[in-house]
C-alpha cells in the first residue's frame, strides 16, 4: 500500500452527528465558472459526542462565513475535505456561507455540473459537499428552500419540492424559488437549469390529490417521452395498490441529461435520468430499452417511499433502500409483463453480474462493513442480491405478513434514517420469527452452494441438502445460512406427487423424507427461491423431462439451460438438446417471450464461469470454438423449425412496445440469431435490417456482423449516416461493433476510439465502445493480451476526469483468476501498471488494489 493510502471507513465506527441541520436555505447564482452558492443552515446539537462543527466540502472556494450574522470567515479552518469551526458554539445557530464553484470544469459528474448546456446535479452519495459546506451524511435530514438565479439562456429552473415564486430580475436574468416540505438528506438535493421543454401530464392520487407531471428534455426530444410518462403513471398507481403508498407533492419532475454516471437518481420530486432511460420511439429504441425505461422509471419513483421518506442511516445501509426498491421494481415489471419471463431475466442478470462478483476479488456482503470509496459499492451485490434477500423474506413470511411488515415499516420509520436491524425488526414484530440466522445474508459474502443427494427405496424417498458457504476476501469461515428451497416432486407425466412447498435449510446438512409410491424427479429451487448455486447431478433424461413437464416455468428454463451448458461445453452431444428444444419451441401454449429465453444460449462469459466452477482454468479460445460448433450444429438441426417460427412471429401490424408484441419479436430475433449460422441467415438479416423499428433493425445488423456477411459493412455505414446526429442511437452503433466476436474487432474498436468524433468523456459513449468491448469475451481475452492493454490504456485516460466510471468499468478484470496462467499474468501486469500510475483516483485505486489483493 502507498504511504498516503486512504483509510477505510467502518460500519463499526458509526457515531450519530454532533450537529444536525434543521433547515437549509440555498441561493444559487449560476454561471459556468464562478457560480455562487449561498447557504444559510440552521444547526442544532445532535446526539453525537460534543465537538467542533465539522462540515464536508470539496473543491469549494469559500468567500464568506457568518455565524448568527457575525463574520467568522477567519475563524474557520479549511482543508481539502471540509471546514472546522471550533467552539464555543451555542446550542442552535445559523451558519451562512458563500462559496464559488465551476460547473463547467466538473468532469466527474458529481456535484453541480454542465451536461450539454444543462446545469444539473448528482449528489448521491457524497456529491453535495461539492456544492456547499454541509454535514454530508444521510442521517442529517433537513427541509430545504432554494432560489435559483440564472441567465435567460437557461430559462427552466427546477429543484426539489413545491414551486414558489418565479420571474425575471431587473438585469434580465431569471429566478425561481422551490420549497421542499419533506425533511431529506443532502444526497437527495437536486437542481436543474437549462433550455428544456416538458412533456406534461397529470395524475390524481388515490385520495384525490392532483399531481402535475413533467418530463423535461432538450427541444426536439419531447415526442420521445410518451412511454416514460406512461410508465410513470402506471408506477404511481401500482405503488398505491400494491403498497398503499401515495405520492406526496403536487409536482413530480423528471429531467433527462446526456452525461450521467449511472442510470438515474431519485432526488425528491426531481428525478434526474440518463437520457438513455427516458427517450424512446420505435425507430430509435429497442424492446429492451422500453423494458429498462419502464423498470427504471418505476425504480426511481418507488424510492420516494423506500429511500426518501425512509432513508439510510449511513452508506453501509445502502441495501436498505436499494435492495428493497429493486425488489419493488421487479414486482412491478412482473405485474406489467410476464412474471416468469421477468424472473428468468433477473436471475440471468444476477448470475452474470452478482455471482461473478461474489466469486471474485471484489466480493463483499450485501451490507459491507468497510469501504474506501462509497461509489464503488453501488454494486450488483448491494442491489441485486439485496433484492433477493427481500424476495426470500417475502417467500418465507408470505405475501400477507410481508404487506403487514411493510405497513409497519412505513408507520414506524417515516421521516427517519434507518438500519437493516430496524428493517428486520418489523418482520420480527409482525411474524414473531427469529431472524437472527437470516440476518447472516446481510453480513456473509459469497454464493452458498447447495448440494443435493437423494435416496430411494420403494415407498420412501429421501432428499438431503448440504450447504457450503465459500470463503471470500477477508472472510475465511462462514456460518450456515437460512436458505428457503421451493420444491416439488414430480411423478410420471409431471404430476405433483406432494403439495409443492418450501424446505428451509438452516443446518449444514438436512434430510427430508417422503412416503411415495413412485420415485420422483425433484424440481428444486423453484422460481430461484434463494441466491445459491444448486448442485444436483441430473441425467440428460431428467432435464428433458423437467423442460417438458415442470409446472414451474423457471425450472423448465433452468433445465434447458443445464442442457445448453453441457452441449456448448462439449460435455454432451447436441442432438438430445436439439430434440428437447424442438418440442419446446413449437409449443404454441408457451409464451413466445419464454420460448425466446429457451433459444437464447449461454454466452462465452457464462461458459467460462461454469468451466472455472467445475475446477478447470478457462481457455477463452477453446470455449468460443466449442460453443460456436455446438451452436452451428443446433442451428442445422433446428433449421426448418427456426425458419417456420421466424415467419410465424413476423409482426402483423405497426410497432407496439407491449410485452406480448415484444415477446414475439424476441422469439423471432432469437431464431435469426441461430439462423445467422446457416446459409439462409444473411439474406433474412439483410431484409430485416431494413425494417422501420430499432427492435428489428439492431438484431438484424448484429446477425450480419456476426456472420461476417458482405452486407454488414454497407448496412453499418448507412446506419451511421442516418443516425449520426443522434447520440443514443449512435451508442448502439458503437456497441454493435464492439461486441461482435470476430477476429479484427479490436482493430476496428481501436480505430473508432481514435477518431476525433469519439466523445469518450460522455459515460454512455465510453461504455458503448470501451466497456462494451470488455464484455466481448472472445476478443477481450485475446491470447496476446491486446484486449487487456486496450482497456487499461483507456481506464488510465478516463480516470483523471471521471474516476467513478473508470472504476466501474475496471470491474471487467475481476474474473482474471478464472483463466490460464498466461492470461492471468497478462492481466496482472495491466492491473499493476494501473496501480502504479501517478495520482490515480481513490475510486480506481481501491478497485485495482482489491482485484490484485
Ligand atoms: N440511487 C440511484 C443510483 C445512483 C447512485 C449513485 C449515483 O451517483 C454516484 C447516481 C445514481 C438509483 O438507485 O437509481
Ligand atoms: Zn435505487
Amino acid at each position: 500500500m502507498r504511504p498516503d493510502a486512504p483509510q477505510p471507513i467502518r460500519l463499526a465506527d458509526y457515531t450519530p452527528p454532533a450537529w444536525r441541520a434543521e433547515t437549509v436555505r440555498l441561493v444559487f447564482d449560476l454561471a459556468p465558472r464562478g457560480a455562487k452558492v449561498h447557504a444559510k443552515i440552521r444547526f442544532i446539537r445532535g446526539e453525537g459526542p460534543e465537538g467542533p462543527l465539522r462540515l464536508d466540502g470539496q473543491k469549494l472556494m469559500l468567500m464568506a462565513a457568518k455565524l448568527d450574522g457575525r463574520d467568522v470567515f477567519h475563524d474557520v479552518a479549511l482543508d481539502a475535505d471540509g471546514l472546522t469551526l471550533a467552539g464555543p458554539l451555542p446550542d442552535a445557530f445559523d451558519l451562512e456561507t458563500t462559496v464559488e464553484i465551476d460547473p463547467e470544469a466538473n468532469t466527474e459528474l458529481e456535484g453541480l455540473y454542465l451536461s450539454n448546456g444543462i446545469y444539473c446535479t448528482q449528489c448521491e452519495a457524497e456529491g453535495f459537499r461539492k456544492i456547499t459546506y454541509f454535514p454530508d451524511r444521510p442521517d442529517v435530514m433537513a427541509t430545504y428552500s432554494v432560489r435559483i438565479e440564472a441567465p435567460a439562456s437557461t430559462p427552466v429552473l427546477l429543484s426539489n419540492g413545491e414551486p414558489g415564486e418565479a420571474g425575471a430580475l431587473p438585469d434580465g436574468r431569471l429566478f425561481a424559488e422551490w420549497h421542499d416540505p419533506w425533511p431529506k438528506p443532502s444526497y437527495l438535493f437536486a437542481l436543474v437549469a437549462g433550455n428544456l421543454v416538458a412533456h406534461r401530464d397529470r395524475f390524481t392520487t388515490a385520495s384525490g390529490r392532483a399531481v402535475d407531471l413533467g418530463i423535461w428534455v432538450r427541444p426536439g426530444d419531447e415526442s420521445r417521452c410518451e412511454y416514460a410518462m406512461d410508465a410513470l403513471k402506471r408506477s404511481m398507481r401500482w405503488d398505491e395498490e400494491a403498497y398503499g403508498r401515495e405520492y406526496d407533492l403536487s409536482v413530480f419532475n423528471i429531467v433527462a441529461v446526456d452525461d450521467f454516471n449511472m442510470g438515474a437518481m431519485e432526488n425528491k420530486g426531481l428525478n434526474i435520468f440518463n437520457s438513455k432511460y427516458v427517450l424512446a420511439s420505435p425507430e430509435t429504441a429497442g424492446d429492451r430499452d422500453y423494458e429498462l425505461i419502464e423498470g427504471i422509471i418505476a425504480h426511481e419513483y418507488f424510492h420516494n417511499w423506500t429511500g426518501n421518506r425512509i432513508t439510510c442511516r449511513d452508506w453501509f445501509q445502502l441495501c436498505l433502500k436499494e435492495g428493497l426498491t429493486v425488489f419493488r421494481d421487479q414486482q412491478f415489471s412482473a405485474d406489467m409483463r410476464s412474471e416468469p419471463v421477468k424472473r428468468i431475466d433477473d436471475v440471468k442478470m444476477l448470475r452474470a453480474r452478482q455471482f461473478r462478483e461474489d466469486a471474485g476479488p471484489l466480493a463483499h456482503p450485501v451490507r459491507p462493513e468497510q469501504f474506501i470509496e462509497i461509489n464503488n459499492f453501488y454494486t450488483a451485490t448491494v442491489y441485486e442480491k439485496g433484492a433477493e434477500l427481500i424476495r426470500m423474506l417475502h417467500l418465507m413470511v408470505g405475501p400477507k405478513a410481508y404487506r403487514q411488515a411493510l405497513d409497519l415499516y412505513f408507520e414506524r420509520h417515516d421521516g427517519q434514517a434507518c438500519t437493516i436491524e430496524q428493517w428486520l425488526d418489523v418482520f420480527q414484530t409482525v411474524t414473531n420469527r427469529d431472524l437472527t440466522q437470516f440476518k447472516l445474508w446481510y453480513s456473509q459474502a459469497g454464493t452458498p452452494r447447495v448440494t443435493v443427494s437423494e435416496g430411494w427405496k420403494p415407498g420412501k424417498y429421501t432428499l438431503t441438502l448440504r450447504q457450503d458457504v465459500p470463503s471470500t476476501p477477508g472472510a475465511p469461515s462462514k456460518k450456515p445460512m437460512a436458505i428457503p428451497v421451493a420444491f416439488g416432486l414430480l411423478g410420471q407425466g409431471g404430476r405433483e406427487l406432494v403439495e409443492p412447498g418450501v424446505l428451509e435449510l438452516t443446518e449444514p446438512e438436512q434430510t427430508w423424507t417422503f412416503d411415495l409410491d413412485e420415485r420422483p424427479v425433484p424440481s428444486l429451487l423453484r422460481g430461484f427461491s434463494a441466491p445459491v448455486i444448486l448442485d444436483r447431478r441430473s441425467t440428460a433424461a431428467e432435464r428433458a423431462f423437467l423442460l417438458a413437464h415442470d409446472s414451474d416455468p423457471f425450472n423448465r428454463w433452468e433445465a434447458a439451460r443445464a442442457m445448453a451448458l453441457e452441449a456448448l461445453m462439449g460435455a454432451e452431444p447436441v442432438a438430445p438438446f436439439a430434440e428437447a428444444l424442438r418440442l419446446a419451441i413449437a409449443d404454441a401454449d408457451l409464451d413466445p417471450a419464454f420460448r425466446a429465453l429457451l433459444l437464447t444460449l449461454p454466452g462465452d462469459d457464462e461458459l467460462a464461469r461454469e468451466t472455472w466452477a467445475r475446477g478447470r482454468q478457462a481457455d477463452p479460445d477453446a470455449i468460443h470454438a466449442a460453443s460456436e460448433t455446438a451452436k452451428a450444429a443446433l442451428a442445422e438441426a433446428l433449421e426448418p423449425e427456426l425458419r417456420a417460427l421466424y415467419t410465424a412471429m413476423e409482426s402483423p401490424g405497426p410497432y407496439s412496445p407491449d410485452a406480448a408484441a415484444a415477446g414475439r419479436r424476441a422469439l423471432r430475433n432469437a431464431c435469426l440469431g441461430l439462423l445467422s449460422r446457416r446459409p439462409v441467415g444473411p439474406s433474412l438479416a439483410e431484409a430485416q435490417a431494413k425494417a422501420p423499428s430499432m427492435s428489428e433493425r439492431l438484431p438484424a445488423l448484429a446477425a450480419l456482423l456476426h456472420a461476417g456477411a458482405p452486407a454488414a459493412e454497407p448496412a453499418l455505414a448507412a446506419f451511421a449516416e442516418e443516425w449520426k446526429a443522434d447520440p443514443l442511437v449512435m451508442d448502439k452503433w458503437y456497441l454493435l461493433q464492439a461486441t461482435t466476436p470476430r477476429e479484427g474487432t479490436l482493430a476496428r474498436v481501436k480505430t473508432l476510439s481514435e477518431d476525433p468524433s469519439f466523445a469518450w468523456k460522455t459515460p454512455n459513449r465510453f461504455r458503448s465502445l470501451v466497456a462494451a468491448f470488455s464484455t466481448n469475451h472472445f476478443c477481450f481475452h485475446a491470447a496476446d493480451g491486446s484486449g487487456y492493454r486496450f482497456l487499461a490504456d483507456w481506464l488510465l485516460k478516463l480516470d483523471p476526469l471521471n474516476p467513478q466510471t473508470a472504476a466501474r468499468v475496471a470491474g471487467a478484470f475481476e474474473t482474471w483468476r478464472r483463466y490460464d496462467d498466461a492470461r492471468q499474468s497478462l492481466i496482472r501486469a495491466e492491473l499493476e501498471r494501473i496501480a502504479r500510475a501517478p495520482a490515480l483516483s481513490r475510486d480506481l485505486t481501491e478497485i485495482v488494489t482489491r482485484m490484485l489483493g
